[in-house]
């Protein structure tokens, strides 16, 4: 069977800053697995229909904008607990409050610039992972050192 997975994105501002493969290092070195990838530069619309929980919020119009206004890495990973391990390594939404370790305790300072978004429970991830990609994006693949990783 399948196991978990997860949608996660690496905001505009990472992108700018060439912390792509820094951000992507730290969920493939734990051991979970890529199975879709690519970048998108979201329109309003569609970075609306992605946070569209927070329609109310006052930062509600910024952050679609900042969403919008360059492209992200989208990624769906694989693996045992990835859900909650993803969020957990990402680290508090303010990065002023996330514990030194975290993608956004080490990498950022501000709320509006936190670096990268994961989803936060199993339904938003199946959501979100079916907002961004299509089944076919997704890939099945069975890595060799699995063995290496689960028992
Ligand atoms: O899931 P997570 O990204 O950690 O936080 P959310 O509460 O879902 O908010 C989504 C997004 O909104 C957050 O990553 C930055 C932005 N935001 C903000 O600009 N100001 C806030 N006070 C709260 C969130
Ligand atoms: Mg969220």
């Amino acid at each position: 069977g399948v196991t978990e997975r997860t949608f996660m994105a690496i905001k505009y501002d990472a992108v700018q800053r060439g912390l792509i493969s820094e951000i992507m290092g730290r969920m493939e070195k734990k051991g979970y697995k890529l199975v879709a990838l690519k970048m998108v530069w979201p329109t309003e619309e569609f970075a609306g229909k992605h946070y569209h929980d927070l329609k109310e919020r006052p930062f509600f119009g910024n952050l679609v904008k900042f969403m919008s206004s360059g492209p992200a890495v989208a990624m769906v990973w694989e693996g045992p607990g990835v859900i909650k391990m993803a969020r957990t390594i990402i680290g508090a939404t303010d990065p002023l409050k996330s514990n030194p370790g975290t993608i956004r305790g080490d990498l950022a300072t501000s709320v509006g610039r936190n670096v990268i978004h994961g989803s936060d429970a199993y339904s938003t991830a199946e959501e979100e992972i079916a907002l961004w990609f299509s089944p076919s994006e997704i890939h099945a693949w069975n890595r060799t050192n699995e063995d290496w990783i689960s028992s």
